[in-house]
């Protein structure tokens, strides 16, 4: 048995050259494993199960055939698509993760986040996060009407600090201090972690104390390639494709 992991496709109607791309992934090289998990920020603005149109029907369609196949589809939230509900769930026949998520693989542990929790040096946004990602708080702005959520999400998205900071600025946000990896693996006592959210794909050993070496393996976000992650047997393996070749 083989697992695929894919995070950060941000899939939106404005980039119909990656929806079609991942549509031809779909169909083609995810089935090469037996289950596919995504580690978040799967669509680039997710504002509630109730705003789904014909697109979005599109893509969820082709997340139902791939689990027709007999094969298992997991769905983490990422920071732009934490609201996924029942619908979503309904219409794919995926299972929603929670974060953090210890998967047991062959009698190997391993954990997966989308990465956002990992980015300590961004003071602001991870206050702004543990307001945002509260459940209660998720349930309040669901009950706002859609006009509303939607000017709230393009308002969000056109404060983003991604946009007015420097490029320095912005890799100091993205950073990921080895101390908050050693205490994160160390809790969940794992030596093995994947993730996305910096769109860094790369792979990382690290010391984890007591004579432990930990790999973090880091997903890419699609843009002119896709990236994943296989897992089959003892073996990980980080891999970039062109999106244009699939
Ligand atoms: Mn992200």
């Amino acid at each position: 048995m083989s697992i695929k992991f894919i995070s950060d496709i941000h899939l939106s109607p404005e980039r119909k050259d990656v929806t079609q791309s991942f549509s031809h992934y779909m169909k083609n090289r995810a089935l090469e494993a037996d289950a596919l998990y995504i580690l978040g920020d799967f669509f680039h603005i997710w504002i509630g199960d109730d705003a789904m149109e014909e697109w979005h029907y599109n893509i969820t369609k082709l997340l139902r055939e791939y689990v027709c196949t007999g094969r298992s589809l997991y769905v983490m939230s990422g920071n732009h698509d934490f609201c996924y509900g029942k619908k979503f769930i309904e219409e794919t026949g995926c299972y929603l993760l929670d974060e953090p998520h210890v998967l047991c693989y062959q009698g190997q542990q391993v954990l997966l986040i989308h990465g956002d929790m990992l980015c300590t040096e961004d003071k602001s946004y991870q206050r702004y996060k543990k307001i945002i990602r509260n459940k209660l708080v998720i349930k309040l702005l669901l009950a706002l009407p859609l006009s509303y959520r939607n000017k709230l999400a393009n308002s969000i998205s056109k404060k983003s600090k991604f946009q007015d900071n420097s490029e320095q600025i912005i890799n100091d946000l993205l950073n990921i201090p080895d101390s908050e990896v050693i205490k994160l693996m160390n809790q969940y006592q794992v030596t093995t972690l994947i993730h996305g959210h910096t769109h860094r794909p790369n792979k990382h050993d690290i010391a984890l104390g007591h004579n432990k070496i930990g790999t973090r393996y880091v997903l890419g976000d699609w843009n002119n390639y896709g990236w994943d992650i296989t897992i089959q047997d003892n073996h990980i393996d980080l891999q970039k494709f062109d999106l244009s070749k699939l």
